[in-house]
């Protein structure tokens, strides 16, 4: 294969975030989730990262995605906490030496608390608050080629902003609005500087996910309508803003938003996660007139999350991210399951949609497993089990399961992609 990124196989990887794992007592999520006080440490991979990072080495991929707590490496506003770069800078070392290529993301949904506090999104002071740590990041730490800025961007604002959910905790779409564009103009930046501070040539992108969206009933046209406003805004605006440089917004009742967003072109590849399919309703009482569900169409069953398992939704959203232009990757997909077969076949099914996608000519150069062990779910807590790897939390042993064997084997099998 013609790998325009430089590597000369496919990435197979697994991918993870910090505080997932490890928890930070200086970030906004602490006090947030109560289950964050009898679990401070959830997994505690904070102390047992070299075991679990051995773990890769068993299940054979080539590639890792995990993401730096910004809460830990600033703690306090202007404090640098230097023995927590140097632990992120030994994960990459340990990385590099095993041939595993790491991927880092930059931000994953949690912030030091300080920063939440005085500098919300909607501040544009936030802005030069994320600066100063992703320069930081960029000149220090060696040895990584796949950087992510942002994990989600819109999922951060629809939780923290729309619903109010999650830190911030406001319900304000104007202020989403503000918030996002300023997460974007971070990421327009922080592609300008790791280009200019880290060696060779950078690979950098978003994390996006990408969802496949369906009307409730396809005979109602109101139900029709609300999915396609909703594929424009969730799918596909972000696309439209890296390829424009115009952030373009237009809810049911509302003005169309135009804003100038300085992201155009600032791409090296781009990272969709993908899970599922949402079916969506127009019903006035509920919150912006949309009521969610979803169903088991497929036959494939419904997540432990009541997620409907739909993988030729993946060759969808692929589709809609080619037009993009540059090299795909999938930085997550997964299930949680307690059932392995389950997990197996929700792996073999995607991956099978992945593969025909590569025959059919898309550019898509990784797959990320999501997740590597068992984790904190943010509001769904510790129940949901993404894991290849079992975690017991009161004894924190971490076991092997038939997903993880499966999940070796697939990348042996699948080698020639
Ligand atoms: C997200 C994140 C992960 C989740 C995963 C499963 O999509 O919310 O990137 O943090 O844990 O997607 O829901």
């Amino acid at each position: 294969m013609n790998n325009k990124l430089g590597v000369d196989s496919f990435l197979w990887g697994v991918a993870t975030s910090a505080f997932q794992l490890e928890g930070s007592p200086y970030a906004d999520w602490t006090s947030w989730d109560s289950i964050l006080d009898t679990k401070p440490h959830i997994t505690n991979h904070y102390e047992l990262y070299r075991e679990d990072l051995k773990l890769l080495k068993d299940l054979g991929v080539n590639a890792y995605r995990f993401s730096i707590e910004w809460s830990r490496i600033q703690p306090r506003e202007n404090i640098w906490d230097d023995e927590a770069i140097a632990h992120y800078q030994e994960i990459i070392d340990i990385l590099n030496s095993n041939n595993i290529e790491p991927m880092i993301t930059l931000h994953h949904f949690t912030h030091p608390l300080w920063f939440i506090k005085k500098y919300p999104w909607h501040e544009d002071a936030s802005i030069g608050k994320f600066l100063v740590f992703a320069e930081k990041m960029a000149s220090t730490l060696k040895g990584v080629r796949y950087w992510i800025t942002f994990n989600e961007p819109y999922v951060l604002i629809l939780a923290g902003y729309f619903e109010g959910c999650t830190p911030p905790g406001i319900r304000d779409i104007s202020l989403g609005i503000r918030a996002l564009k300023n997460i974007l103009a971070c990421h327009g930046k922080t592609y300008d500087l790791i280009h200019e501070k880290v060696a060779g040539s950078p690979m950098v992108s978003v994390a996006h996910n990408m969802a496949a969206l369906a009307p409730w009933s396809r005979w109602n046209p109101l139900d029709k309508i609300l999915a396609k406003v909703a594929r424009h805004f969730y799918n596909h605006s972000l696309l439209d803003a890296f390829k424009t440089g115009i952030l373009n917004v237009k809810f049911p009742f509302k003005e169309e938003i135009c804003i100038a967003v300085p992201i155009r072109d600032k791409l090296d590849f781009f990272g969709v996660n993908y899970y599922t399919r949402i079916h969506m309703r127009f019903n006035p009482f509920k919150k912006m007139g949309i009521e969610l569900r979803h169903r088991d169409i497929d036959g494939y069953g419904l997540t432990d999350m009541g997620w409907e398992i739909h993988p030729r939704g993946l060759e969808r959203v692929l589709r809609h991210a080619s037009e993009l232009n540059v090299p795909l990757i999938i930085t997550e997909n997964g299930i949680a399951t307690r059932d392995c077969q389950k997990k197996i076949k929700y792996m073999k099914r995607h991956v099978d949609v992945l593969e025909r996608c590569i025959k059919e000519g898309f550019d898509v150069r990784g797959y990320f497993y999501w997740s590597l062990i068992d984790n904190y779910e943010w509001l769904q807590g510790l129940d949901a089990r993404f894991g290849l790897y079992r975690v017991d939390f009161d004894t924190l042993e971490r076991k092997p399961t038939n997903a993880a064997a499966y999940y070796s084997y697939l990348i042996k099998s699948r080698s020639s992609f």
